[in-house]
C-alpha cells in the first residue's frame, strides 16, 4: 500500500476532518492502491479559506514571477515525469507507454505553454477622438477546477496552469477514482516551496466535495471538465450565483471517411482516434462515418488493424491498450454492447468480456477488447448516446450532405475528424460539421495557442491560449482623456 492520500490545505498535507477515507484502486488488478479522504464541505471550506489568505499576495506578484514559478513546476514534474507516468497507469489502467507519451508529457508542457504564452501575450489598446482606452486585466480570485478520471494530471494542469499565471489562488478537486497524480502535484509544490494557500487540493466525492467547491460563495470561478449530466448539475448551481463557468463535457465524435482517403496510410490514425486511453477521451472518434463506395474495403482494413492491437497488463511496454477505469464503467459500456445488438447491430470483433475474454491479465481487472459494430441506424441509442468506451459503430453514407447530418445527428459538439485526399476538400467539409474542433487528416492534433471546447451538450466555452488568459482573469476598460 503506498502512504495515504491526504487533502493539500494551506501548504499542508491533512486528511478529512471527518476522518473517513475512500479506496483507490488499479482496475487492471483489483488491488486497492491506497486510500484519499472522504472530505466534505468542513474541508473545502478550509480549503478557500487558505485560498482567499493567499489571495493578496499572490495577486500582488508580476507577471513574471508567476511565469518564473510556472517554469519551477514544469521543470519538477519533468523531473518526476516517470514516477508521474507510473502512478498515473496505476490509478487508470492505462498502458504505462501512454502514460509516459501523453499524460505525463503534456503535464509538462502544459506548465511551461502558459509560462511562455504569458510572457508574450499583451493586450491591445483602443484610441479613438483622443482617449486611449487600455485593458487592465486582474485575477478573478479564488477559482474551483474539478476534473475527471481519464486524463487526471494532464486536465488538471490544464486548468491550474493559466489559473495560478492570471495570479488567481485555486480550490481543485480530481476525480475520487484517480487522486495520485493530482497528490503528486502538490508534493511537487511543497518541494518547491510554492506559496503556501495558493494551491489547496481537496479529494472526495463530487456531490460531497465538488458541490460544495461550485457553491461557495468566496469561489468566483468554476472549470470543470467531466461529464454532460454533471456539467448540469454545475451549472444550475453556479448559473444564480453569476460565477464564471467554464465546461468541457461529453462527447459522441464522428470520423468521416471520404471517398477519395488513401485507407492504408491513415488506418493507424484512425485506430488511435478510435481506442486511445480505451476510447476514454472525450476526443475519441466513436461514430466511423464512411463513403458507401469504399466500405467494405474500408470495414476488413479498419477490422484487421483493430485486432491487431495488443491488450493487455498496462505495466508491460507493449501493452496499447490497458483496462478501462473500473468494473462500473465496464458493466456501463458492455451494457452498450448489448444494447447495440438489441438495436440490429452486428459485433465485427470484440465484445463483452464475457463473449470476447482478454488473455494473460488479471481476472480482477476491468479490461475489454476493443469492439467495432455495424449495421445500426446512425439515430441508434448506441450511435447518439457517449460510451465513453472501446467501442466505435460503422455507418455508411452515399453523399457529403449526408455525411453532414449524420455527423450532426447528436446532441453532442465537441470535436469529429475528416479524412481525404484532398486538403482544401477536407477544410471546407470540416466548416460544416457542428463541433468545436476538427482535425483534418490527423487526430489529437494539439496546439496549445488554439480554442478548445465544444457546443450544445459538450459544453460552454473554451480553455487554451488566449481563451484561458481571458477565462481565468476579469478586464476592466479604463479609458483615458488625453490632454
Ligand atoms: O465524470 P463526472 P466521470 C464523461 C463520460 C463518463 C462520464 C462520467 O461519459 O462516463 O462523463 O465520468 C465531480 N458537483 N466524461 O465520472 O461524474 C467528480 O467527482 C461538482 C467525459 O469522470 O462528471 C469528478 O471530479 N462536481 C469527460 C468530476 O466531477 C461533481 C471526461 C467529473 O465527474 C459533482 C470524463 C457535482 N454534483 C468523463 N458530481 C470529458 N469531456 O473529458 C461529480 N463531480
Amino acid at each position: 500500500m503506498m502512504d495515504p492520500v491526504l487533502n493539500f490545505i494551506d501548504g499542508a498535507f491533512v486528511p478529512a476532518q471527518n476522518g473517513t477515507t475512500l479506496n483507490t484502486v488499479n482496475p487492471a488488478t483489483g488491488e486497492v492502491i491506497t486510500t484519499l479522504p472522504k472530505s466534505s464541505s468542513d474541508d473545502v471550506e478550509a480549503a478557500t479559506a487558505a485560498a482567499l489568505r493567499a489571495a493578496p499576495a499572490w495577486a500582488a506578484t508580476t507577471m513574471d514571477e508567476r511565469i518564473a514559478w510556472l517554469h519551477r513546476i514544469a521543470d519538477a514534474l519533468e523531473d518526476d515525469r516517470e514516477t508521474v507516468a507510473q502512478l498515473e497507469s496505476k490509478d487508470t489502467g492505462k498502458p504505462i507507454a501512454l502514460a509516459r507519451r501523453v499524460d505525463a508529457a503534456r503535464s509538462v508542457s502544459n506548465f511551461r505553454f502558459f509560462a511562455e504564452f504569458g510572457a508574450q501575450h499583451s493586450d491591445p489598446t483602443f484610441t479613438d477622438h483622443g482617449a486611449i482606452n487600455h485593458l487592465h486585466r486582474s485575477p478573478i480570485g479564488c477559482v474551483g477546477l474539478i476534473t475527471p478520471w481519464n486524463l487526471p494530471l494532464y486536465l488538471l494542469s490544464w486548468k491550474v496552469a493559466p489559473a495560478l499565471l492570471m495570479g488567481n489562488t485555486i480550490v481543485a478537486k480530481p476525480s475520487e477514482l484517480t487522486p495520485l497524480t493530482a497528490n503528486h502535484l502538490a508534493v511537487v509544490m511543497e518541494r518547491i516551496g510554492f506559496p503556501s494557500g495558493v494551491f489547496n487540493l481537496v479529494h472526495g466525492l463530487g456531490p460531497d466535495v465538488g458541490q460544495a467547491i461550485v457553491e461557495h460563495p468566496d469561489i468566483r470561478g468554476v472549470s470543470f471538465t467531466g461529464g454532460t449530466a454533471t456539467g448540469k448539475i454545475v451549472a444550475a448551481t453556479a448559473a444564480p450565483m453569476f460565477k464564471k463557468l467554464s465546461l468541457e463535457l461529453g462527447g459522441k465524435n464522428a470520423t468521416v471517411v471520404l471517398d477519395d482517403a488513401p485507407l492504408d496510410e491513415i488506418m493507424a490514425g484512425l485506430v488511435r482516434a478510435s481506442f486511445t486511453n480505451s476510447g476514454q477521451v472525450c476526443l475519441c472518434g466513436s461514430r466511423i462515418l464512411v463513403d458507401a463506395s469504399i466500405y467494405e474495403l474500408f470495414k476488413s482494413k479498419f477490422t484487421e488493424a483493430v485486432e491487431s492491437i495488443t491488450v493487455g497488463d498496462p505495466s508491460e511496454e507493449q501493452t496499447s491498450m490497458g483496462s478501462v477505469i473500473s468494473h462500473d464503467h465496464r458493466g456501463k459500456v458492455e451494457s452498450y454492447i448489448r444494447l447495440a445488438v438489441e438495436e440490429g447491430g452486428r459485433v465485427l470483433t470484440g465484445g463483452t468480456s464475457g463473449d470476447a475474454p482478454v488473455e494473460g491479465v488479471s481476472q480482477q481487472g476491468a479490461f475489454l477488447r476493443p469492439t467495432v459494430i455495424e449495421g445500426l441506424s446512425h439515430t441508434s441509442r448506441t450511435a447518439t448516446e457517449e460510451i465513453f468506451g472501446p467501442v466505435v459503430t460503422l455507418h455508411a453514407f452515399h453523399t457529403e450532405d449526408e455525411a453532414v447530418e449524420m455527423a450532426n445527428a447528436t446532441e453532442y459538439g465537441l470535436a469529429g475528424s475528416v479524412w481525404t485526399a484532398d486538403t482544401e476538400r477536407g477544410h471546407r467539409f470540416a466548416q460544416r460539421l457542428d463541433t468545436g474542433i476538427v482535425w483534418v487528416n490527423t487526430w489529437l492534433n494539439r496546439d496549445l495557442r488554439t480554442p478548445f471546447g465544444g457546443v450544445k451538450q459538450s459544453g460552454v466555452g473554451r480553455e487554451g491560449g488566449a481563451w484561458s488568459v481571458n477565462f481565468f482573469s476579469e478586464l476592466t476598460n479604463i479609458c483615458v482623456q488625453q490632454p
